[in-house]
């Protein structure tokens, strides 16, 4: 994902409200669970953003349809303006698309911008959703048309509403876009059989193909353009796959039975979806990575689990099942292996959503009362797993232009000994290394390598290393 300048910078800056609280993390022990409120009976938590924002949608007694909400760790909860069906997303810079009831039977996407909404009009016919949101403020979604097909849309600001057309068939639905505005979803084909396509505003709809099978269907993209999904095989059985434009699709195997699905790829080609086990009569959720493939990330004692999220940091949330049959949100770490996020006071079920960049997750727990509860797990990081996350965001800094590679390579390097010390319990050099490391911002901040907001929260979220391990 290519984030602007300013995203980053404002991402930082969450950083260092969660490192400033931060203790180690080795348990449940570690993990906050905050109420953020009354979701009623049906309600959902949707997403979180890197600032803590969540969005979500309830039904109180009396509304028809979602009244969407969101909420802010500075101003608590707010209830959006008018009801629609559950569609919502936040990005980063607060704004929130959504879609509204504008008469009988129509649903339009609108877009929430500091009070300011914005409806961002239809291809045609009377329903349009939306479903993927981006960075610079991009909605795809899809729309009835005039002739009543049901078409993939891209809406730019400051442009007319796109239909992205089809493969060949009557229908496109769009389901997730990146930053640079690629979509992906699937199509109907002159065939009639459903494709994976991606869309690119140079290229226009391209069939991904299938692994052998006949329908495909895309679920996520990232920055670099890779694309993940579902696809049938000519063994008839439903494979996840990765699609690249040097590779093409690529079957991405099981854990050992005839099924899998992917839902999510992160920054650095992680996958995440689940897989049936040797016999199909388990599925587990799953972690892929490029370098040692499908791994399997177990249950919380019962035979099915599912992870639908991975953050760049390598953490996972999805839905495991207790051997009692209540479903449960989780977080794997590659720290702590699968966690039970557990619920609210008297709840018994729960369920995980989303996650930001700072271990920040989402979701839903049912209460004593037996109604929802908005929630937000926050995952506390240890010293050397806060150097580590720094690293991460030093690296897509310099992939960004923003830091030049030897600045970079300087910084991440102090920050690796210094997680690497830690690690071993050896705090009198890591914390020479986090010294170095403050010194290093210090100077390239004069000539200004380093511009002078970033400088001080990195300056800060080594300090907050600092104050919990330094003397
Ligand atoms: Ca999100
Ligand atoms: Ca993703």
């Amino acid at each position: 994902m290519k984030r602007t300048t300013f995203g980053k910078l404002a991402l930082l800056s969450a950083a260092v409200a969660l490192l400033l609280m931060a203790v180690p993390v080795s348990s449940q022990d570690d993990i906050t669970i905050t109420n953020l409120g009354s979701l009623g009976s049906y309600g959902r938590t949707a997403d979180v953003n890197n600032h803590g924002q969540v969005v979500g949608w309830h039904e109180p007694p009396g509304v028809v349809g979602a009244v969407h909400f969101l909420w802010t760790p500075e101003n608590g909860w707010l209830d959006l303006p008018g009801s629609g069906l559950s569609y919502v997303y936040v990005n980063d810079l607060g704004h929130v698309a959504a879609n509204e009831y504008v008469g009988a039977g129509s649903v339009m996407p609108t877009l929430w911008e500091n009070g300011q909404v914005t409806p961002l009009g239809h291809l045609g016919g009377e329903f349009a959703v939306p479903r993927a949101f981006n960075e610079v403020g991009q909605v795809a979604g899809d729309s009835t048309t005039v002739q009543g097909e049901c078409h993939a849309f891209l809406w730019t600001p400051g442009a007319a509403m796109q239909d992205l057309g089809t493969l060949g068939g009557t229908q496109s639905k769009a389901v997730a876009m990146n930053n640079s505005g690629w979509v992906v979803g699937d199509s109907r084909t002159a065939g009639a059989n459903n494709h994976a396509f991606l869309w690119t505003p140079s290229g226009g709809m391209r069939d991904l193909g299938t692994l052998g099978g006949s329908y495909s269907r895309a679920y996520d993209i990232n920055g670099l353009g890779q694309v993940i999904g579902g696809s049938s095989t000519a063994a008839g059985t439903d494979h996840a796959f990765l699609w690249t434009a040097k590779g093409g699709m690529t079957d991405l195997g099981t854990l050992g039975g005839s099924y899998s699905a992917a839902y999510d790829i992160n920054e650095a080609g992680q996958v995440v979806g689940w897989s049936s086990i040797p016999g199909d009569a388990e599925r587990h959720a799953f972690l892929w990575t490029p370098d040692g493939g499908m791994r399997d990330l177990g249950t919380l004692g019962s035979t099915r689990s599912r992870a639908t999220r991975v953050n760049n940091n390598g953490q996972v949330v999805g839905t495991g099942w207790l051997a009692t049959g209540e479903s449960r949100a989780f977080v794997w770490t590659p720290f702590t292996g699968m966690l039970d996020l557990g619920t609210l006071p008297g709840g018994q079920r729960s369920d995980a959503v989303d996650i930001n960049e700072h271990g920040q997750v989402v979701g839903w727990s049912d209460t004593s009362t037996g109604e929802r509860g908005a929630v937000l797990w926050t995952i506390l990081l240890t010293p050397a797993e806060q150097a580590r996350s720094m690293i991460g965001t030093i690296s897509a800094l310099a992939d960004d232009g923003v830091l030049k590679a030897g600045t970079a390579n300087g910084l991440t390097q102090k920050l690796d000994n210094a997680a690497s010390n830690l690690d071993e319990g050896k705090t009198r050099p890591a914390c020479g290394q986090l010294r170095a490391f403050v010194n290093q911002v210090e100077a390239a901040m004069k000539p200004g390598s380093i511009p002078a907001d970033l400088g001080a929260d990195l300056i800060d979220s080594a300090s907050a290393i600092m104050a919990q391990v330094c003397e």
